[in-house]
């Protein structure tokens, strides 16, 4: 009800109800009656006992908490990255007539004398972000807080972007949205909540952007003018009204300041960007070695292979069944002699059972969730009856976190998938743990009403710290899939269990997009669908698309269909079932498996941009999945353009995400752009009919690019690289791009093993330049460099390579093709005089 609530008295009684059920106080600030600013904060109390802090952490960063008398007041946040150093700021403050005003170097601020307004202007004075209503709380004796709240303004071409999750076009206008972390088997699109919560948000106000992030666990509501009254409002059900506004003024530096703030992840192993092959579930082990093989006698290449539920001992977590299983430790090293990481599923429902280990130990040390009044919550989950590790207690995250010894350090396992941990429970409408189980947060006692969002995050956690320990040379790949603000620091994510659909590739475009411009960048969508199964088209274009998102996983729910549960039938019966749900990528006959081969080897082949790319999400927060608007905030037409997509800062990427679909209509933002097939050059700014056959993949590289090729391998590590291609595009302009490599396993580079080159083109009407800068003392393994010199408008007479004169090539069908040491430092080719 959006700035409707009329101007209550404090502690009314509620009037409606004779018998007086409950005492009901609103709470709206009044007048200020005083200030006080110690160094980077500023502190506001208004007649009626409300109290608004505003810290300044950086120019572009300030947070704004509100709180009235009886509060909890803790600066306790599991989503703020605990490295995150505020900065020194030159913080001005000055009282006016009417309001009291702040500036940094970057932003304005002004908070209103007569009732506490907070609105943001840039440091040009130009209007960003302005209270409606501003603050607003509601709360009763029986009930305590039921709702805490801040209205804005949200004028008339405002648009909102982010909030994590949500199946839904990237403007969020004229919509409502909540976070609380569900189960959404087989979602579509508009379903909202999902499985994960990220109270963050973009808006573009008038070409320029900023960001509010509601750091609050509770069930949150956000609405974008959802009334067409032109407000929008975020709130809670509990806790405090704590939020950040992010200065822009691009939206992309909103992405990165927000996830500055909440932390990034460690660079990932090479091979966890490979391809990977998923379904429910791959066994028994002759069925899994089978599957190994085909990767390698069908040449596709293939890093990661998923166990899914059935391997354990009746849904224990943390044992296997011996039967389908008898040596996990034999079958995982063959496997990785294959060049295969095996990855496993661990829920965090415990199964009720005085034999079981994992059950004893927790029933022992009180490290399961329990009722207000002690007793352990039961609820149905895989094993049946399950107990929950409370992992918002650090002993509990340790003990679990012990669990993974034998799966790291004994058996060599490569990877964990961390499902269920919204926490999902059957057979209840609510699909989780009832509102008032007891969690220890991390010193300060909490329901589950508060606990609810970051259970599964703090179950990453624990998995993540566990796996770090017991195999620290190891670079960790960890998969979950409730998670929440901040997250991002501990696991990947990908999209839960979508459908075999068209809208659903669709979705899963949006999805990831949206995820990545929330901190998330490591995500992706069950490739092909995971309920239902894909046309042999539709398999092919999701594999398209999934070569450009950070987690490229084939998964499908196999024969389990309905989501009734796997029954393990005997082998003969069960393969047969299976057969008919296959989904990996040679099972739509010859010519879909060359096809999808090609694509995956394209992903190959481009794994050397995403690891740069990935490496500055980890420098910069800079994210790797980007929608257009992202890229160019003023070009209109590129702003509402929903499906193409930057994939690092280099390649724009046009998806056919429709059924026959064989030419792209793409809209090009502004730039040169080539496209990587033809090295046609298109002009930005324009909209080109691209053809997209069935067997080609629609990318354009920007002009003066220099985009590093990997060798194809049918696992990343097979073989040290006998070469490295570059394809240099010419450009008109000066251009700089870079390229990271280390060993891409360990933690060498910390210690300075990294090789970042910073590849600069420049132009003029006599020549066409590339040099090579370079910092750290990895050296890669590859004798040679090959560079394609793509684009030349020059008729070159001559080529030096670090001041050598070098026989000019013959170009082929345009491109000039040279070889030069993997340390050159500068390449020029000469027009012809
Ligand atoms: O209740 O482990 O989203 O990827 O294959 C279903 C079986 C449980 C849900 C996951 C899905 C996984 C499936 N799991």
């Amino acid at each position: 009800m959006s700035g409707t609530e009329p101007q209550e008295e404090n502690k009314a009684i509620d009037e409606t109800n004779d018998r007086k059920p409950d005492i009901i106080s609103r709470h709206r600030p009044g007048r200020v009656v005083s200030h006080e600013r110690l160094e980077q904060q500023l502190i506001f109390k208004t007649e009626n006992s409300v109290e608004l802090q505003i810290r300044v952490h950086t120019p572009d960063i300030i947070q704004l908490t509100y709180f009235l008398v009886g509060d909890v007041r803790s600066d306790f946040s599991y989503a703020i990255n605990p490295d995150f150093e505020p900065e020194d700021v030159d913080l001005q403050f000055e009282e006016d007539e009417g309001y009291f005003q702040f500036s940094t170097s970057r932003v304005n601020g002004i908070v209103t004398k007569k009732n506490l307004l907070v609105h943001f202007f840039d440091s040009d004075g130009n209007m960003l972000c302005e209270d409606q209503h501003g603050f607003y709380r509601r709360e009763s004796l029986m009930k305590g807080i039921s709702e805490i709240k801040v209205t804005k303004q949200a004028p008339a071409g405002d648009r909102f972007y982010g909030l994590g999750d949500k199946a839904y076009e990237h403007n969020l206008r004229g919509r409502a949205f909540e976070n609380w972390n569900t189960d959404a088997y087989a979602y579509e699109r508009g379903d909202d909540p999902l499985y994960r919560s990220v109270p963050f948000y973009a808006a573009l106000h008038n070409g320029r952007a900023y960001g509010i992030f509601f750091d609050n666990t509770y069930r949150t509501r956000f609405s974008f003018d959802r009334r067409e009254n032109n407000i929008s409002s975020f709130s809670s059900e509990g806790g405090v009204m704590n939020y950040y506004f992010i200065n822009g003024p691009d939206l992309t530096d909103v992405t990165e300041r927000y996830t500055r703030l909440t932390g990034v992840p460690e660079m990932p192993p090479m091979w966890a960007l490979g391809y990977h092959q998923c379904r429910w579930s791959y066994y028994p082990e002759s069925r899994v070695r089978e599957l190994a093989e085909t990767f390698r006698d069908k040449r596709i290449p293939c890093d990661a292979i998923y166990l899914d539920i059935d391997y354990m001992d009746d849904y224990r977590t943390f044992t296997w069944d011996t039967e389908l299983f008898p040596d996990p430790g034999t079958m995982i090293s063959d496997l990785s002699e294959q060049g295969f990481e095996t990855i496993v599923m661990i829920n965090p429902g415990v199964k009720v059972d005085e034999d079981y280990f994992v059950f004893q130990q927790g029933l022992e040390n009180n490290y399961f969730c329990t009722r207000p009044d002690g007793e352990i919550v039961i609820a149905p989950v895989w094993p049946s009856q399950c107990t929950f590790p409370d992992f918002t207690h650090p002993d509990v995250r340790d003990w679990w976190g012990s669990l993974y010894e034998d799966l790291m350090a004994e058996k060599n396992i490569s990877g964990i998938w961390n499902d269920m941990n919204e926490p999902a429970v059957f057979e209840v409408e609510s699909k989780t743990f009832p509102n008032d189980i007891r969690h220890h947060f991390d010193g300060h006692p909490c329901s589950h009403k508060k606990a609810h969002n970051i259970y599964g995050m703090q179950m990453a956690r624990a998995s993540l710290d566990g796996m770090k320990k017991h195999n620290p040379d190891k670079r960790p790949f960890l998969l979950t899939r409730a998670n929440f603000a901040g997250g991002q620091r501990y696991a990947a994510l990908w999209t839960g269990d979508n459908i075999a659909s068209w809208d659903h590739l669709k979705l899963a475009n949006e999805q990831s997009l949206r995820l990545s411009i929330s901190g998330y960048s490591f995500v992706g969508s069950d490739v092909g669908g995971f309920v239902d199964k894909p046309s042999p088209e539709l398999f092919t274009r999701w594999l398209q698309l999934g070569i450009f998102h950070p987690l490229f996983r084939n998964h499908t729910m196999g024969y389990n269909v309905d989501g009734a549960a796997a029954v393990k039938k005997e082998e003969v019966e069960l393969r047969e079932a299976q057969i008919d749900a296959d989904q990996e990528p040679w099972i739509f006959g010859d010519k879909y498996t060359d096809i999808n081969r090609s694509i995956i080897e394209l992903r190959y082949r481009l794994l050397h941009y995403l690891y740069t790319a990935f490496y500055k999400y980890v420098q910069e927060g800079r994210p790797i999945l980007r929608p257009l608007g992202y890229y160019d905030q003023r070009d209109e037409q590129a702003v509402e353009e929903s499906n193409e997509f930057l994939f690092g800062d280099h390649i724009l990427v046009a998806p056919v995400l429709d059924k026959g679909q064989t030419e792209v209509e793409a809209y090009f933002p502004k730039g040169r752009w080539y496209d990587f097939r033809s090295n046609r050059c298109y002009k930005g700014k324009h909209k080109h009919t691209i053809p997209a056959p069935l067997e080609e993949v629609p990318f354009f590289v920007k002009e003066g690019t220099v985009l590093p090729l990997r060798e194809v391998m049918q696992y990343t590590g097979e073989r040290d690289p006998e070469l490295l291609e570059l394809n240099a595009y010419y450009s008109k302009s000066q251009v700089a791009s870079q390229l990271y490599e280390d060993a891409g396993e360990g933690y060498e580079y910390r210690d300075g093993k990294y090789r970042l080159t910073t590849f600069t083109v420049k132009s003029s009407a006599e020549r066409m330049t590339i040099t090579a800068e370079r910092e750290g003392a990895y050296s890669p393994p590859y004798p040679k460099t090959r560079i394609n010199i793509i684009g030349l408008p020059l008729e070159p007479s001559a080529v030096q390579v670090d001041g050598e004169e070098k026989p000019l090539p013959e170009a082929s069908r345009g491109t000039y093709t040279l070889e030069v040491s993997p340390d050159f430092q500068q390449l020029a080719i000469l027009q012809k005089k």
